[in-house]
């Protein structure tokens, strides 16, 4: 069946709707970011960079690094956003766009998500870093997908009872890092939690300027939460998105989270742009010793 000129949206050039990419553009090493400025902060590691294209918050860059051939995108902020850029990058990769049809032999993307985020936990320090060993999505992305064994429903179940929150008519869902993938990036510099991901940076992470929370306990809560000797770590606004919508297209995807605030303590960053940068410096060094990434 081939996909209709309204489901699978190319340019007049040919290039995919939103990322304005064409399938040769990305490697199958894809770095996410959500900052555009951090794509060149990422690539300017690269040895040489081969592509470079933008539109909108979707910023791309592609090269190589000690053989390794790399992509750096910027999502923007959200999983809103997190839903275009992973359906289109699977399209690249596994739809002729010419036929429009799916290909019968599908390739295997790597997604690593170097991110900025908060934790909830007084005993993680800022410019600490942290990998998302699972993800609790409350901004309501998966309900729109048929998500059959990719999610983790167990915790998903004891999240929920655990919230109770039937009457705010919000239904978490819980998805796994990819373990090969975060074996990469593995070592003592590297903490693990749950991370939550929620649908705003305000009233959703439990920040109130003007407007009055429905929660007021809403991190402490989160915070309280306990699964298998793990907690709810961070917080943050892509990750869940990214792990089910890369488990069920079959791809991988890790989650590297710069911790620049603790809510627990109110401590923020002095050294934010160090500490990212050293992850990107982390995460690249980690990347390129790899035999999973070619
Ligand atoms: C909010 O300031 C943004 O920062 C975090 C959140 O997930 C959200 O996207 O990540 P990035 O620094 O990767 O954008």
């Amino acid at each position: 069946m081939s996909l209709g000129n309204s489901e699978l949206i190319l340019n007049p050039d040919g290039s995919i709707y939103h990322l304005n990419l064409l399938p040769e553009d990305i490697a199958t090493t894809i770095i996410t970011v959500g900052d555009p400025d951090r794509v060149s902060s990422v690539s300017k590691y690269f040895d040489s960079i081969e592509v470079k294209k933008q539109k909108r918050e979707f910023r791309t860059h592609t090269g190589h690094l000690k053989g390794k051939r790399i992509t750096v995108l910027s999502t923007g902020i959200g999983t809103d956003n997190i839903d275009i850029v992973l359906n289109e990058l699977d399209a690249l990769a596994n739809i002729d766009l010419e036929t429009r049809k799916v290909k019968s032999n599908k390739i295997q993307l790597s997604f690593i998500r170097i991110g900025t985020s908060g934790s909830i936990q007084p005993n993680i320090p800022v410019d600490s870093f942290l990998m998302s060993a699972s993800a609790i999505g409350l901004d309501g992305l998966l309900h729109f997908y048929e998500s059959g064994q990719c999610t983790n429903d167990d915790l998903e179940k004891k999240f929920d009872e655990f919230l109770g929150w039937s009457s705010h008519k919000i239904h978490p869902y819980a998805v796994d890092c990819d373990k090969t993938l975060g074996d990469v990036f593995t070592s003592n510099r590297i903490r693990f939690g749950i991370t939550c991901t929620n649908s705003g940076f305000y009233g959703p992470q439990g920040r109130s300027l003007r407007l009055s929370p429905k929660i007021v306990d809403f991190n402490e809560r989160l915070a309280a939460f306990t699964y298998q000797n793990q907690r709810i770590t961070n917080l943050e606004m892509e990750t869940a998105g990214i792990y089910g919508l890369a488990k069920m297209h079959g791809h991988r995807a890790v989650s590297l989270n710069a911790i620049l605030a603790n809510r627990a303590t109110g401590e923020f960053s002095k050294a934010g742009g160090k500490t990212v940068d050293d992850l990107i410096k982390y995460t690249l060094e980690r990347l390129v010793s790899s035999d999973l990434i070619s």
